[in-house]
């Protein structure tokens, strides 16, 4: 559970967690690792994402995945299945993850293999569309993910996701004609918050806007940024 007790309990229980922040970032940036942190609301397509994103870009870009859920280890065991590391990290009461719970399973991974041979870390938070965004875990850049089944008013209703998200994925697409969802009105609502998030349309179920999913996280690799800057 994350309780606010008091304003100045909440500062301090977000600098800390922003200096573990801190060490994170530190060890990815030292082993040439990226790492993305992925949220949403429970169900709207986080591990189906990653299932499909694995399969399509693991010959590319070596990925190892930390994977955080309240108790079990369904999710972990879904995408351990597609040969790659997944780090289980159990929350308990918790409903976000914080970067110390991170720092263990970035640490496990060091453990167990060698961290310089990866390319891409993505983090799968637990399911709460509130405080994962205000407890940063050292990632390079936040990917929030919103559900056609959720409803356009959910970025208005739950700003600080929608703000603080570098790409937001509209997910479900496919689901979108047996709703009365207008696409257009999520974006300016998200855009109108947040000028530079990329918004991506995407169906884990069709393929639609995958390629471009792909494509953004390429964009946000160490080497792709390194090969950017000397073109
Ligand atoms: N129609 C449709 N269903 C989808 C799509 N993506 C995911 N789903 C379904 O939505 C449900 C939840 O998907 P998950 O990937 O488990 O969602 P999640 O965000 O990982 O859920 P938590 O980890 O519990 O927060 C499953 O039944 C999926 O099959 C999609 O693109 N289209
Ligand atoms: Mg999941
Ligand atoms: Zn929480
Ligand atoms: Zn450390």
């Amino acid at each position: 559970m994350h309780q606010t007790f008091d304003a100045a309990l909440e500062l301090n229980l977000l600098h800390a967690n922003q200096e573990g922040a801190d060490h994170n970032r530190e060890h990815f940036d030292q082993w040439g690792i990226t790492c993305l942190n992925i949220m949403s609301s429970p169900g709207a397509g986080k591990t189906a994402l990653l299932e499909k994103t694995i399969i399509a870009i693991k010959d590319q870009l070596k990925i190892a995945v930390i994977e955080g859920d309240m108790t079990t280890e369904l999710d972990a065991e879904r995408l351990r299945q597609y040969g790659v590391p997944v780090i289980a990290i159990n929350t308990g009461r918790s409903c976000h993850l914080d970067s110390k719970m991170v720092a263990g399973g970035i640490h496990r991974l060091a453990h167990e293999y060698n961290p310089e041979e990866f390319d891409l870390v993505l983090v799968e938070n637990v399911g709460n569309l509130v405080c994962p965004a205000e407890f940063e875990v050292g990632e390079h850049a936040k990917v929030a993910l919103l559900s056609v089944t959720e409803g356009e008013d959910k970025p208005l209703k739950y700003p600080v996701m929608f703000q603080e998200a570098d790409c937001l994925l509209i997910t479900k697409t496919d689901l979108a004609p047996y709703l009365e969802i207008d696409l257009e009105t999520i974006k300016a609502n998200v855009k109108q918050m947040n000028p530079h998030v990329t918004i991506i349309p995407i169906s884990a179920k069709t393929g639609e806007g995958l390629e471009a999913w792909f494509n953004w996280i390429k964009l946000q690799t160490k080497k792709d940024r390194v090969f950017a800057t000397n073109l």
